[in-house]
């Protein structure tokens, strides 16, 4: 056993400008949830920490496009991600947001120390203006080809192809997002951080100090930026949204999001311990602390070189110890997107399977992007909780609680002398808190979470083999022995997978009547030759830890995916010009009127043609619509919808139509009615 210690683990900022999705999940939020739980587990002084990003260019672009204001954006996304994180069991010591006082603060202080230091570079230099927004282009206002790898939309701070950090100067063929034109150059001031100067530290401290112990992703990246040769970076924006820079003369200006981000690490850690009654400088600046930062490939660049460099400048803060970033994951063979819907986002999956947060858990850690990307399906999310955690794990506990209670009414029994096969499966038993640590220590999840599976398995084949079922009939005693060594390995089980499943663990625990298995360190005393389910101890009856996933379930799964993807090709379809333009009078000419309607049937031998019968306040008529493709008859009995009254009447299939419902283009490829956004009377008109 390894002596306890301190450790601050972060986990990425999510931006709020979009809910959580299975990709942040896989990539972050559950593996270093595992890290934080296991090293509790093992009675170390764990702070994990994290908050939302609420800087950035990418807030103001996703609040135009929803029509509201930033702060409306980070509040409703803030408070969804907040919430689906807690549900789903992430267990954060303290959860933030950079929008608070505290950050802002923090933030502030941190260029200000630096400033005084002198540690910037202060310089007019050409940026990329848009002349028609009236606004420098920086970061994610501007897209351009990657000058290292051609990828055509990278951002102007970091090619999302490659990996890259530019600056929006170094795009090729720089166009602005926010209003398609050809950006010009136009001076500002600004402040760099010179990452030349840090070079040589960079070089000491992750090429020759971390070679081993850092993954190969991270540290191969790590080393092809600092072999290129790092340049000054500007870390102010002339921007509108963000952190102001506490300088004079910078007026209107904010920090780079990505100097304040990081610092919101720092800042949640003030604000836990400001709640806790804590001390949060041990957790950043004592050189036993253990720093570490989950994130995803995209963000290695800003934790391994930028942040550290800050960190370095300041001079009272320790460096991370690891940066365990991961690679990404797909979903069903394609790139996941928030702006196409390709996602399974967390609070959507919380309302559709409520009690399988742990399904997800295991399906994404089994699946994990560790090494390269990898693929999330929904066939193998059903197969692996069908085939392994129902069929391995489940039936195991289910068939040790149910024999328990058949035949000792739920007291463990006594075990009499242990046969060979016995001391060999409680030996094996005992060396998993070590097999399973080795691999979490080494942040190979995967395989920590298989061992764990392995020791699931161990008790089916023990009990497969020792075949208690027959035995009793003529060996009672030998039962006893058996059934008290399977529920050890359920008891281990019960401990050893609250890292990875902890709604299951919980359940698991409860099953077994067993409060002690929470303390801290019982991890450890798996292994001990003391059992941790004693003889006499009384369990509980059964309960399945784990249901089947039927098809119907995936199904409607993957229709949903089929509806994104018809969504996306319909806004891929170009939207029509602009008609010539009209005078108003033109307009008023047209009686448009708020309809319901009251009958419809199929017009008989056609295909789109419904006949119905609308009330549009001024009387009753019949229109001939071409909806039938979209609308069953019976559906539309009541709909509110939008009629064109004044339309010359004309004769459709023999029936005369007086007039026309109004219906536009729906993304799912159907037609959809007009109608008013609340209940407004027949006949009332549309001006
Ligand atoms: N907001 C996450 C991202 O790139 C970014 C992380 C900040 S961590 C300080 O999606
Ligand atoms: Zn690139």
């Amino acid at each position: 056993m390894t002596d306890p210690k301190r450790y601050t683990i972060t986990a990425a900022l999510p931006y709020t400008n979009g809910p959580i999705h299975i990709g942040h999940l896989a990539g972050v939020y559950i593996p270093a949830d595992i890290y934080a739980r296991y090293l509790r587990l093992t009675g170390n002084d764990v702070l994990y920490i994290c908050g939302s990003d609420e800087h950035g260019v990418a807030i103001p672009m996703r609040a135009k496009k929803e029509g509201v204001s930033p702060r409306e954006i980070i509040d409703k996304y803030h408070n969804i991600i907040k919430t689906s994180f807690e549900e789903f069991g992430i267990s954060f010591d303290n959860y933030s947001r950079t929008s608070a006082k505290v950050h802002h603060e923090t933030a502030s202080e941190f260029f200000k120390k630096m400033y005084d230091k002198g540690q910037f570079i202060e310089e007019v230099t050409a940026q990329l203006y848009d002349a028609e927004a009236e606004q420098f282009l920086a970061d994610r206002f501007v897209v351009g080809t990657c000058p290292k790898c051609g990828f055509e939309e990278a951002y102007g701070d970091q090619c999302e192809n490659c990996g890259s950090s530019l600056n929006a100067t170094d795009l090729i063929n720089p166009k602005s997002t926010i209003t398609g034109s050809i950006p010009i150059l136009k001076e500002t001031r600004h402040w760099f951080l010179p990452l030349n100067q840090y070079e040589d530290f960079l070089k000491e401290w992750i090429l020759d100090g971390h070679k081993n112990d850092w993954k190969p992703n991270v540290y191969g990246q790590c080393k092809s930026w600092i072999d290129d040769g790092l340049k000054p970076r500007a870390v102010t924006r002339d921007l509108d949204w963000g952190i102001d820079v506490p300088v004079e003369g910078a007026e209107g200006k904010k920090l780079y999001v990505w100097f304040d981000a990081p610092i919101g690490y720092i800042s949640s850690t003030k604000e836990w311990a400001e709640r806790e009654g804590k001390d949060w400088e041990p957790y950043w600046k004592d050189k036993n602390t253990k720093l570490l930062h989950f994130i995803g490939k995209d963000n290695i660049v800003f934790h391994c070189i930028i942040f550290p460099s800050m960190l370095k400048a300041d001079g009272d803060y320790v460096l991370p110890d690891n940066v365990p970033a991961n690679e990404f994951l797909n979903l069903e063979g394609n790139k996941l997107s928030t702006s196409k819907n390709w996602a399974v986002w967390l609070h959507e999956y919380l309302e559709e399977f409520p009690d399988k947060q742990d399904v997800l858990r295991y399906v994404l850690t089994a699946n994990a992007p560790e090494t390269k990307d990898n693929d999330f399906t929904w066939k193998d999310f059903q197969a692996r909780n069908n085939n392994e955690l129902v069929a391995i794990f489940g039936n195991f506990i289910n068939r040790v609680v149910v024999l328990t209670n058949k035949y000792y009414e739920g007291v463990v029994p006594r075990p009499g002398v242990f046969t060979d096969v016995d001391n060999e499966t409680l030996e094996q038993l005992r060396s998993y808190p070590r097999i399973i640590s080795s691999s979490l220590e080494r942040y190979r999840f995967r395989e920590a979470l298989n061992e764990l599976m392995n020791l699931a398995r161990l008790g089916n084949k023990y009990l497969a083999d020792e075949e208690p079922w027959k035995v009793i009939k003529e060996n009672e005693a030998r039962v006893q022995t058996i059934m008290f060594v399977a529920l050890q390995i359920a008891t281990a089980l019960s401990v050893l997978c609250e890292p990875f499943l902890p709604f299951t663990s919980k359940k698991l625990k409860s099953i077994l009547r067993h409060s002690e298995l929470d303390s801290e360190s019982t991890w450890h005393r798996v292994s001990n030759k003391e059992f941790l389910l004693p003889s006499e101890h009384h369990i509980g009856t059964s309960e399945l830890l784990f249901s089947k996933i039927e098809d119907s379930e995936i199904q409607k799964q993957l229709d949903k995916l089929e509806a994104s993807k018809k969504a996306n090709e319909a806004t891929a379809k170009t939207v029509d010009p602009q008609k010539e333009t009209i005078e108003f009078d033109d307009f008023t000419k047209l009686d448009i009127r708020i309809g319901t309607i009251l009958e419809a049937e199929k017009v008989p031998k056609t295909k789109k043609l419904l006949q119905l019968k609308v009330d549009v306040g001024i009387d009753i008529r019949t229109i001939v619509s071409g909806i039938a493709e979209s609308f069953s008859p019976e559906e539309i009995i009541g709909q509110q919808v939008t009629v064109l009254c004044n339309l010359a009447p004309r004769k459709i299939r023999g029936v005369e139509s007086q007039g026309m419902i109004l219906m536009t283009d729906a993304v799912d490829g159907k037609l959809a009615f007009v109608e008013p956004e609340r209940a407004v009377s027949n006949g009332k008109q549309i001006s």
